[in-house]
């Protein structure tokens, strides 16, 4: 693999990854994990291209502190048109705009680049994240990509979850000291910014360390194959955790809302853990968002 740092260089993918995302002559059809894989490893070498060579014409503020770049859009058009021809009757949710409905019942949630700051800034940490709920809305498929190391976390419900091929676990730590644990900060809303330091003081408090990757999607994978024993964020989109939820769950781990619901609620904050970590960040959730969570009356 080879990371381009042509600092300064336009966008452009190469006539190989341009056409990568074009229909093959011999249309062969894919199961729903091929197809969410296959669209993620296309999308994953998109990214990879321009991966440390963005210039600042390609990177457009979307809404305050947050940026859509010309490859997020490169990414959803390429995963959009491999998903919508092989399951034209589905819906699809993708993070920059590419919304359809289908009959069928089934949704496909896409984030074409979850990590875009990391990205803009040449931090190699960022994901494709894809995930299908079936039409009572549990999620069926989930396929996290991080193209930088190659890796792919995979699940489908009531199959187990895996890391390139190999099965894996969420971690049986059982003592905070040793616990490494990730989190997502607030970096545009702040009337829940005393309530997430005081839940952070007390995780400092209890664990070896925080780390803040800045991609949920990672932070879920990771915390699926025991890298990380638990995860929380408040307030994130169904496009940053969909496929991570069912990976950690296809773990043998456990994800709910900051009220404790296993069905995420419309505010969209996540816990995701073991059965160690898991009670206790829920716990200091309850405690320390207490007032914002009885005023939403939602996860
Ligand atoms: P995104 O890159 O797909 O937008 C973590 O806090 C989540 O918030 C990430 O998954 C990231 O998803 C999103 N996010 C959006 N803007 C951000 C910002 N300015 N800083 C950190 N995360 C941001
Ligand atoms: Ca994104």
């Amino acid at each position: 693999m080879i990371l381009d740092n042509r600092k300064g260089l336009p966008y452009i993918a190469s006539p190989e990854a341009q056409s990568t995302c074009h229909a093959t002559k011999q249309h062969i059809m894919k199961g729903e994990l091929d197809t969410a894989i296959s669209a993620a490893k296309k999308a994953g070498s998109l990214a990879l291209q321009s991966f440390g060579s963005l210039n600042q014409t390609e990177i457009q503020p979307k809404d305050y502190k947050d940026f859509v770049t010309d490859v997020d859009k490169a990414c959803e058009n390429c995963i959009a048109s491999e998903i919508s021809r092989a399951f034209p009757q589905d819906s699809m949710l993708c993070e920059e705009g590419y919304v359809t409905s289908g009959s069928s019942g089934r949704q496909w949630i896409v984030d074409p680049l979850d990590g875009t700051l990391n990205f803009i800034h040449s931090f190699p940490v960022f994901s494709i994240s894809i995930a299908l709920s079936g039409p009572d809305g549990d999620l069926m498929t989930g396929v996290v990509y991080q193209p930088v190391l190659d890796e792919l976390f995979t699940a489908e419900k009531g199959k187990g979850a895996f890391l390139n091929g190999n099965p894996i676990r969420v971690s049986s730590r059982l003592d905070p000291e040793h616990f490494l644990i990730a989190t997502g900060l607030p970096f545009k809303e702040y009337h829940y910014l005393d309530a997430y330091v005081s839940m952070l003081r007390e995780v400092i408090h209890g664990s070896a360390g925080i780390r803040r990757a800045g991609s949920a999607a990672i932070d879920l994978a990771y915390t699926a194959c025991g890298r990380f024993d638990a995860f929380w964020e408040y307030k994130l989109f169904p496009w940053d955790y969909s496929a991570g939820v069912l990976l950690v769950r296809e773990a043998g781990g456990i994800v709910t809302g900051f009220n404790g619901d296993s069905a995420i609620g419309n505010h969209h904050s996540i816990i995701a853990g073991t059965g160690a970590t898991h009670p206790q960040l829920l716990d200091m959730a309850r405690k320390h968002f207490r007032e914002h969570l009885q005023m939403n009356r939602e996860s």
